[in-house]
């Protein structure tokens, strides 16, 4: 055999055993068989030998060749198959053939107050209405009998847009839209404005155990001929005793708010201390949940309703705080706080 021939193979069987990886492997392939490789080389210098020289040399050639290029067909198999089997190693013990585990999400608390409030609403005949988060000023203030520098707005400081929109810091931003929307069956058709309209607020102010500076209401509202006081009164008890599922202790009072009159605070007695007092009812016992009120005469003519013929009640229950009294949370931070934990403990088959 010639000796270049099988020095070329001892080299190659050296090289093959240390290969390590499928770029050194290529590497070698170009280095034996590739146009610049030593085999071709061999095979191009054929033309300097004698034709006897050049059929042996040519048949040693080709062998060697073939055996290269199947060697390194194999080689590459093998390092293949090592690189899945570190793969398989290295990877935690999984078994594909079980099914995933599948956890049922739950309702957020807030989520299933609103609910519950919306269907007892439903079943009395009211409209759910959903509202834009950004509003004008004239919708949350100026429809609303409060006028710039009012000191009402003292109370509802928000966060302002840069184009002079904000983020609304009551539900009651809505009211003018809805007598809007519905004035006309009212006045046309004797239709009764009866809808409600939960919704997300926002307030500049310092978060405790009973505010958030991003809270959850549920405006209502009722507009027809002779609605009166005991209307209202009997909304939100039949309303807090369905969601309660039990008579409530409930508390009325005057209170202010230039869109009613009278206005009234309809506060609850806390469930967290039974009405002890506690850091829930910053101690007082008593939680304010709903405040409301006949509609004000100004703010049901920039709805386009007439006044003279037409009254109504309007209420913001506290959503959040209402979830806070049913499910006993002692801080209202919690229900922010994005914690499954704690948060998916509550249900709504009652
Ligand atoms: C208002 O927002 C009036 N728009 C409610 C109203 C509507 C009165 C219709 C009359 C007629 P007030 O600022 O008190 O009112 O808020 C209403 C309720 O929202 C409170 O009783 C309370 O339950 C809840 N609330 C207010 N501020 C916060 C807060 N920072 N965090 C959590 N809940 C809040």
């Amino acid at each position: 055999m010639n000796e270049k021939i099988s020095e070329l193979r001892k080299q190659f069987e050296a090289e093959l055993q240390n290969v390590k990886d499928a770029a050194e492997l290529e590497n070698m392939r170009v280095g034996y068989l590739g146009k610049k490789g030593s085999i071709t080389a061999i095979l191009k210098d054929m033309g300097k030998i004698s034709d006897e020289e050049r059929r042996t040399l040519g048949q040693e050639v080709n062998v060697l060749k073939n055996e290269v290029a199947d060697k390194l067909a194999a080689k590459k198999e093998e390092l293949a198959r090592l690189e899945l089997e570190e793969e398989i190693n290295s990877t935690p013990d999984i078994d594909i053939s079980i099914p995933p585990v599948l956890e049922r999400g739950s309702y957020h608390p807030i989520t299933l107050v609103q609910r519950q409030c919306e269907n007892v609403f439903k079943s009395m005949g009211f409209t759910v209405e959903d509202y834009s988060e950004v509003v004008t000023d004239y919708e949350c203030f100026e429809a609303l009998n409060i006028p710039k520098y009012h000191p009402a707005r003292d109370m509802q400081d928000t966060y302002y847009l840069e184009n002079g929109q904000l983020l609304k810091s009551h539900t009651s931003a809505a009211q003018n839209a809805i007598y809007k929307k519905y004035g006309k069956d009212l006045i046309e058709k004797g239709v009764p404005i009866k809808a409600i309209f939960p919704g997300r607020c926002f307030r500049n102010e310092a978060t405790d155990a009973c505010h958030e500076n991003t809270f959850f209401q549920m405006e209502g509202v009722m507009v027809d001929k002779n609605i009166s006081i005991s209307n209202l009164i009997y909304f939100m008890k039949t309303m807090l005793s369905e969601v309660f599922n039990r008579d409530i202790k409930v508390r009325l009072r005057p209170g202010f708010f230039p869109f009613v009159e009278p206005g009234f605070e309809l506060d609850i007695n806390c469930e967290i201390c039974g009405g002890e007092g506690c850091p829930s009812c910053k101690h007082s016992g008593w939680l304010e949940l709903c405040p409301c009120g006949m509609i004000h005469p100004e703010v049901l003519k920039a709805g386009g309703i007439d006044p003279e013929e037409y009254t109504g009640f309007a209420f913001g229950l506290g959503l959040t705080r209402l979830a806070m009294m049913k499910y006993s949370i002692k801080d209202i931070r919690d229900l922010n706080s994005g914690s499954l934990d704690s948060m998916s403990q509550f249900t709504d088959d009652e």
